[in-house]
C-alpha cells in the first residue's frame, strides 16, 4: 500500500533511500494488523505477556535501563530565528540540525522494518483535530501509538483529503545516548528523533506534535495547544462544568482528571467525566467561549503511585488490554509498582527483586491504555465540536505562601498567574528540597516557541465579544507548621472544583485580595472533613508580606525573557505588586 497523496509517498520513498529499511509496512491500523504484530513482539521478546487471567490483553516492555525518560537536553526547536524559541528552548539552526540528524539516520533501518503510522490528533472528524504521519522502526511505537491516537486508515484517508501533516520521522537507533536527539523544525511542520524508544521522544504525536509543534500552529492560527487535563463536572441538576486545569508534574494531574467524589458529593448525585488526562487543545467558538478537544486517544500514564487509594480509576482502566513498560511484576506475572498491595519477584529489568536495586519498578515506569476504557471517561470526548471550558485551573506544589484556591480578577491577571505558577522541588524529585521551579502553565518542556511570545499569545485571547474562562490557582499542597499537608487532597479537590464552578455560575462568594479572590471560611464546602479550625485558616490565608518577596520574584523571572515580554505583562506584574504595597500601609485615618 502507498498513498493518493503524491507528497506523502515522496516523503516516505525519501526516508526509504536515507534509512535503508529491509521492508516498509504502512499501518491501517486494524484489529487484525495489531494482532499480527504483537505476536512478532512477544516472539523476539519485544513484549511478554502478563498473566491473561488477572490482566486479559496486557503485556510488559522493558526498554534499555539508559532510555527511561524524556530528554529534556536532548530535545531541539530548531526555528529559523533562535530568538523564535526563546530562552526557554534549545536551539539549533535548521540547516546544521538536519545534516546531523540525517548522518544518523543514514542506513539506520538496515536489517528493519519501516512503519508508516498514519494518525488524527483528536477526534477524527472534528476541524479542531490536526494530522500527522510517523515514520519508524520501532513495532512497539506503532503499537503504541495505536493507543494513543486515531491510528491506520481513517486517519490516512483525512490526510489525503487535507493534503498537510506533521511530518515525525522516529528510529530507535543504537540507543546510544551520545547519538540521541529530538528536533522539531515548527516551520516545516516536521519532527526527527533518534537514539529513543521511550514514551515522550518516540511517540512523535504526543509531546513533540501535539504540544511544541501545535503549540507554535495555534500561534499562527489563534488557537491554544496547551499541557493540561480536561475534566467534566456534573452537579446534581445534570449541569456539566468543563474545566482545564495545568500542573507541573507530580502534582497529581492524572488523578485530578479522574477524580471519584466523596460519598457524600456521590450520594448527593456529583459526577466526574474524564475528557484528558495531559494534553487540551483550545480554540475560540463562534459563541466567544474555548471549546476544547483532548487530542490523545490514550493514557500514557505514570504507574508508581497508582493505587486503590490514590487513583481507583487509573487501577480499573489498567486491568486488560494494556501495555506496561518498565514496571516490575510479581511471582504470578502481574504488573507490579510501589503503592500496590503484594511483592515483586521480578524488577523493571527483569532482575529477581533486590531492595538494594532501588525500586522495583522504574519511577517513570507507564502503562499505556485506551481512554475509553477509563469508567470515568466521558463520551464527549469524541464530540467533534469539543467541549466549553469553563475555568481554567493553574496549580503547583507549594508548602506555603500559595492559599488552596484563588481567582483572577480578570484574563489578564490570570495570563500572569499562569506565567508565574512554579512548583517546589521534593526530595524524590531531585535531592535539593525546596527549591522554587517556574513551570509556566506547565509548558516549560513543551513550548515550541519563544514564552515571552507565548504569554503574547494568551493575552491576545482577549477580545470585546470573548466568553473567556475563568482563570483560577489552586495548591493542594500547602502544609502547617508541624511540616504535614493541610488538606487531604484526591477527592476532597471536589470542594474545591465546587467553588470554583459556584465563582462561574455567579453563585459562590469570595473575599478580594491583593493577589486575586479567595474563597472566605464559610464559602467552602469543609462539612464531614477532618481539618482543624486553623487548618483551613492557614490554607486560605493570604500573606501580603511574603507575598511582596514572592511578585518581586515574579518580576525578575519575567524580565529573564528580555526585550520580547509584553508590556502589559509585566505592567500586571507591577499592579499585583503595588496592590501588595497598598495592602501594607497602615490604613489612613478617615481625616486624612
Ligand atoms: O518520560 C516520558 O517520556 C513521558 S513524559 C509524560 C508522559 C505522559 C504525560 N506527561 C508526561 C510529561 O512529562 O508531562
Ligand atoms: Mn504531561
Amino acid at each position: 500500500m502507498a498513498s493518493k497523496l503524491k507528497a506523502l509517498n515522496d516523503w516516505v520513498d525519501a526516508v526509504a533511500q536515507l534509512t535503508k529499511p529491509d521492508s516498509i509496512r504502512w499501518c491501517d491500523g486494524s484489529e487484525a494488523e495489531a494482532n499480527a504484530l504483537r505476536a512478532e513482539m512477544l516472539a523476539d521478546g519485544t513484549l511478554m505477556e502478563l498473566n491473561q487471567d488477572t490482566h486479559p490483553g496486557c503485556t510488559l516492555h522493558r526498554s534499555h535501563p539508559s532510555d527511561v525518560a524524556r530528554v529534556e537536553h536532548l530535545t531541539l526547536v530548531c526555528s529559523k530565528n533562535a530568538d523564535d524559541a526563546g530562552p526557554n528552548n534549545h536551539w539549533m539552526a535548521p540547516a546544521e540540525a538536519h545534516a546531523k540528524i540525517d548522518a544518523l539516520f543514514d542506513g539506520c533501518m538496515q536489517g528493519r522494518t519501516l512503519y508508516v503510522i498514519p494518525y488524527c490528533m483528536g477526534p477524527i472528524d472534528s476541524p479542531l483535530s490536526r494530522c500527522g504521519v510517523e515514520i519508524t522502526d520501532s513495532p512497539y511505537v506503532v503499537a503504541n501509538m495505536r493507543i494513543m491516537t486515531r491510528m491506520g486508515a481513517p486517519a490516512l484517508a483525512r490526510i489525503e483529503r487535507e493534503g498537510t501533516f506533521v511530518k515525525g520521522l522516529h528510529s530507535v537507533g543504537d540507543l546510544d545516548p551520545n547519538r540521541r536527539f529530538i528536533m522539531h523544525f515548527p516551520e516545516e511542520l516536521s519532527i526527527k528523533s533518534i537514539g529513543s524508544g521511550y514514551g515522550g521522544n518516540a511517540l512523535l504525536g504526543k509531546k513533540c506534535h501535539a504540544l511544541r509543534i501545535a503549540s507554535w500552529q495555534a500561534r499562527t492560527e489563534g488557537w491554544l495547544a496547551e499541557h493540561m487535563l480536561i475534566v467534566g463536572i456534573e452537579n446534581p441538576e445534570g449541569e456539566t462544568h468543563y474545566v482545564a486545569a495545568a500542573f507541573p508534574s507530580a502534582c497529581g494531574k492524572t488523578n485530578l482528571a479522574m477524580l471519584i467524589p466523596p460519598d457524600s458529593y456521590r450520594e448527593a448525585g456529583w459526577k466526574v467525566w474524564t475528557v484528558g488526562d495531559d494534553i487540551c487543545w483550545m480554540t475560540p467558538g463562534p459563541d466567544g467561549r474555548l471549546w476544547a478537544i483532548n487530542p490523545e486517544a490514550g493514557y500514557f500514564g505514570v504507574a508508581p503511585g497508582t493505587s486503590h487509594w490514590t487513583n481507583p480509576n487509573a487501577l480499573a482502566t489498567t486491568q486488560h488490554d494494556a501495555i506496561f513498560t518498565n514496571v516490575a511484576v510479581t511471582s504470578d506475572n502481574q504488573p507490579w509498582w510501589e503503592g500496590l498491595p503484594g511483592t515483586p519477584a521480578t524488577d523493571w529489568q527483569g532482575r529477581p527483586h533486590d531492595a538494594g536495586n532501588g525500586p522495583a519498578a522504574h519511577p517513570n515506569s507507564r502503562f499505556t491504555v485506551s481512554a475509553k476504557q477509563c469508567p470515568s471517561w466521558s463520551h464527549h470526548a469524541e464530540d467533534a465540536k469539543g467541549v466549553p471550558i469553563s475555568a481554567i485551573i493553574f496549580g503547583g506544589r507549594r508548602p506555603s505562601l500559595v492559599p488552596l484556591v484563588f481567582e483572577a480578577r480578570d484574563w489578564k491577571h490570570g495570563v500572569l498567574v499562569g506565567a508565574s505558577m512554579g512548583s517546589e522541588t521534593t526530595a524524590a524529585a531531585t535531592g535539593a528540597v525546596g527549591v522554587l521551579r517556574r513551570d509556566s502553565m506547565a509548558m516549560k518542556p513543551f513550548c515550541g516557541y519563544n514564552y515571552a511570545d507565548y504569554f503574547a499569545h494568551w493575552l491576545s485571547f482577549d477580545k470585546p465579544n470573548a466568553k473567556l474562562p475563568k482563570i483560577f490557582h489552586v495548591n493542594w499542597f500547602r502544609k502547617g507548621a508541624d511540616g504535614k499537608f493541610l488538606w487531604p487532597g484526591y477527592g476532597e479537590n471536589l470542594r474545591v472544583l465546587e467553588w470554583i464552578i459556584g465563582r462561574c455560575d455567579g453563585t459562590a462568594d469570595a473575599e478580594a485580595t491583593p493577589i486575586g479572590l479567595v474563597p472566605r471560611k464559610r464559602d467552602l464546602r469543609t462539612d464531614g472533613l477532618r481539618l482543624g479550625e486553623q487548618a483551613l485558616d492557614t490554607l486560605l490565608d493570604v500573606d501580603p508580606k511574603d507575598w511582596r518577596e514572592e511578585v518581586a520574584d515574579i518580576g525578575t523571572y519575567l524580565d529573564s525573557f528580555g526585550a520580547r515580554m509584553p508590556a502589559k505583562l509585566k505592567a500586571e506584574q507591577r499592579r499585583v505588586a503595588d496592590a501588595i504595597e497598598a495592602s501594607l500601609q497602615p490604613a489612613k485615618s478617615a481625616a486624612g
